[in-house]
């Protein structure tokens, strides 16, 4: 076998992706493919989570990596984009610039990768190549050059024109070209070799002094070009009609980049699914070295020793037992042991594999098993989900003791809801998940207790004495003895300040934690017989209780720091509904036509904000946020919380 070239395949949902790869990989001999096969992905009707497959072309194996385009599932765009050497963005020929072709965008910019549009969906009536061109030159902000022109006959898309060689094909072959566009392909010809001239001095130089230019010279120029970055070539077609099917295989196969390989032995994990048979896989880059079974490489995370096992190639959309697999090649492992995504396996010494920015998670449901007794069983599959997800996060909020599965918005987790269900026979319910309120107090106030206890022989005596001070927002909890005269042994003091901690635990407004608080006890008496240190933890408990009801208590309640980033447009919708959830803007600047505006808001107006956002900016916001500091809740919707803390005790 020749040469290997990993391709990710991007874009916005329903442009055509998964349809397209599917053509190529048929068109390439592949049989039985299956994508999109997941019982979720087969109910929902489009794509979770990223399809990795593969066909030969010619001399070449094509690596695809094939990408969801809902925006919630951004991060597997994001694997596809740093894992392939060239990215085909796919748009859909009626309205290329789409949310997610933008996102999409910008993360291939970040990510520096060549990219090759494809513009999908020729076949239909309102698809119109100059009008495209124009939508994408305009929206993405890029130059982008056609190397190939849709032909239509009466209306019909029935092949494209290789502007370079001047061939049209269609599915079945050389097709004429249509006498109504030859002058337009002349023309964008003549555009185009100028163009490719420019991206190389010496052809720039011929191109001047009107030299020939060989076609080899112009294909080399323009794959140099791709390579670097510099040219976005534009190819066209219908992957439902077959239409540039053939010439976008040829065109990968002559313009993706040969993967780097290092000297290292190294793979990284950048994808894991589950398949059916099979359990865990771990798709792997092998980017140095060459795999085999029985390889025994160091787990970079755990440091441990591990053996590769099941190495497996693709063949199409199905694996197939390899036993090794070569540098700068795709491959997939089974029954590697703790194995989470992102992980490096390598000989000793190596490098971890560089994780690509993954945005963090910004929507939270609490989860609750329907059946009691599943919450073992729930865990345990939920680590083995969150560890195939960068974008999901399950962790029991230490305030509300709820579970807590965070994401990118409500489908996504309703996926996992879904995938608890069909692979670990959990089911849950999600919840919008409590606020972890905490207590404080606003005031100082002092209280005693005296706690005795006769119970025949042996009793209980401990009276304490105590000052509570509110402390700065953050500080915790301090804890002082200013007892003088040993009124309280010494050997009892730690009995109070356990007394108060535990008092703590449950404040006195709506059962809350209380926190900021400084305790001091100043006095106290004892008994030689009685007293021990179970007396005055008692004691304390109840002194304390009774001077937090006196120091003004109140509730804090978490405050986010939010940025949303939003095409300019949207500015004072977001404006105006981040101050009817209570926020703060603290500033707004403008970034490439967007504006990113930072605001406090506390976390209890954002439970849905994610929904709220994408409803309010069709999408086109994205936002990020993070934990600021807790904060005073105000005195309203305190009493509106503590009376319903005190209603749901009672009921
Ligand atoms: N008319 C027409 N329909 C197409 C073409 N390509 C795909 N479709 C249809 O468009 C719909 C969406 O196609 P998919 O391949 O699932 O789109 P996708 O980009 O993978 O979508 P996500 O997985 O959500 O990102 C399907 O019904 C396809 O049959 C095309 O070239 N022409
Ligand atoms: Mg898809």
């Amino acid at each position: 076998m020749g040469q290997t070239r990993n391709i990710g395949f991007v874009g916005h949902s329903g442009s055509g992706k998964t349809t397209l790869a599917a053509a190529l990989l048929e068109q390439a001999g592949e049989r039985e493919v299956q994508l999109d096969s997941s019982p979720e992905e087969k109910r929902r009707g489009y794509s979770i989570d990223l399809a990795v497959c593969s066909c030969n072309w010619k001399d070449t194996k094509l690596n695809l990596l094939v990408a969801p385009g809902l925006g919630e599932f951004i991060e597997e765009t994001i694997k596809a984009a740093y894992t392939a050497d060239l990215v085909v963005l796919v748009v859909h020929g009626e309205k290329p610039v789409e949310v997610v072709t933008e996102q999409a965008w910008e993360i291939l910019a970040k990510a520096g990768k060549p990219v090759v549009v494809f513009v999908n969906m020729m076949d239909l009536p309102e698809a119109d190549p100059d009008k495209a061109l124009d939508a994408l030159r305009a929206g993405l902000n890029a130059k982008f050059w056609p190397i190939q022109w849709p032909v239509k006959e009466d209306g019909e898309l029935v092949g494209v024109v290789d502007l370079l060689s001047g061939e049209a094909t269609g599915p079945k072959g050389k097709i004429p070209i249509p006498e109504g566009i030859k002058g337009h392909v002349e023309g964008l010809k003549g555009q185009l070799v100028e163009e490719i001239a420019s991206l190389d001095d010496a052809l720039a130089e011929k191109f001047l002094s009107d030299e020939e230019i060989t076609a080899e010279e112009l294909a080399s120029a323009l794959a140099k070009g791709v390579a670097e970055g510099t040219f976005v070539p534009v190819l066209w077609g219908s992957a439902t009609g077959g239409v540039g099917v053939v010439e976008l295989l040829d065109a990968l196969r002559a313009l993706a980049p040969a993967p780097e390989i290092e000297e290292v032995p190294r793979l990284g994990a950048f994808n894991i699914l589950s398949a059916p048979y099979l359990g865990r896989i771990a798709f792997v880059r092998v980017t140095g070295g060459e795999l085999s079974e029985g390889n025994a490489w160091i787990h970079l995370r755990t440091g441990n020793k591990v053996q590769i096992r099941d190495i497996y190639t693709l063949r199409g959309t199905k694996l197939e037992k390899s036993g090794k697999a070569a540098g700068g090649d795709i491959a997939a492992l089974g029954k590697l042991e703790d194995i989470a995504l992102g992980d490096t396996i390598a000989v000793e010494g190596a490098e971890p594999y560089p994780e690509p920015p993954f945005p963090k998670p910004v929507f939270s449901r609490a989860v609750y098993p329907k059946s009691q007794g599943d919450e073992e069983k729930l865990s345990t599959a939920m680590r083995d989900i969150v560890s195939t997800k960068a974008t999901l996060k399950f962790e029991r909020d230490n305030v509300t003791k709820e579970a807590i599965l965070s994401g990118m918005g409500d489908v996504q987790l309703d996926v996992v809801r879904e995938r608890l269900k069909n692979r670990y026979n959990v089911e849950v319910e999600l919840r919008i998940p409590k606020i972890p309120y905490l207590e404080t107090i606003k005031k100082q106030a002092t209280a005693q207790y005296r706690h005795k206890k006769q119970t025949g022989g042996h009793g209980q005596f401990g009276e304490v004495h105590l000052r509570i001070e509110p402390l700065p927002r953050g500080e915790g909890f301090q804890f002082v003895d200013e007892t003088k005269g040993g009124v309280i042994p010494q050997q009892f003091i730690p009995g109070v300040e356990k007394g108060v901690r535990e008092a703590m635990q449950e404040g006195v407004l709506a059962g809350y934690p209380m926190v900021d608080i400084k305790a001091v006890v100043f006095y106290g008496m004892y008994h030689p017989v009685d007293s021990s240190e179970l007396s005055f933890k008692i004691a304390a408990r109840q002194a304390f209780k009774l001077a937090a009801e006196k120091a003004e208590p109140a509730l804090l309640e978490p405050i986010m720091l939010l940025t949303v980033i939003a095409p300019e447009a949207f500015t004072g919708d977001i404006i105006s509904d981040l101050n009817a959830r209570r926020g703060k803007v603290l500033g707004m600047e403008s970034q490439d036509g967007k504006t990113v505006v930072k605001a406090e808001v506390p976390l209890a107006e954002l439970l849905s904000y994610a929904l709220d956002l994408k409803s309010m900016t069709q999408g086109r916001a994205t936002f990020q946020m993070e934990f600021l500091r807790y904060d005073f809740v105000p005195a309203q919707l305190q009493e509106k919380i503590v009376a319903e803390a005190k209603a749901s005790h009672e009921g």
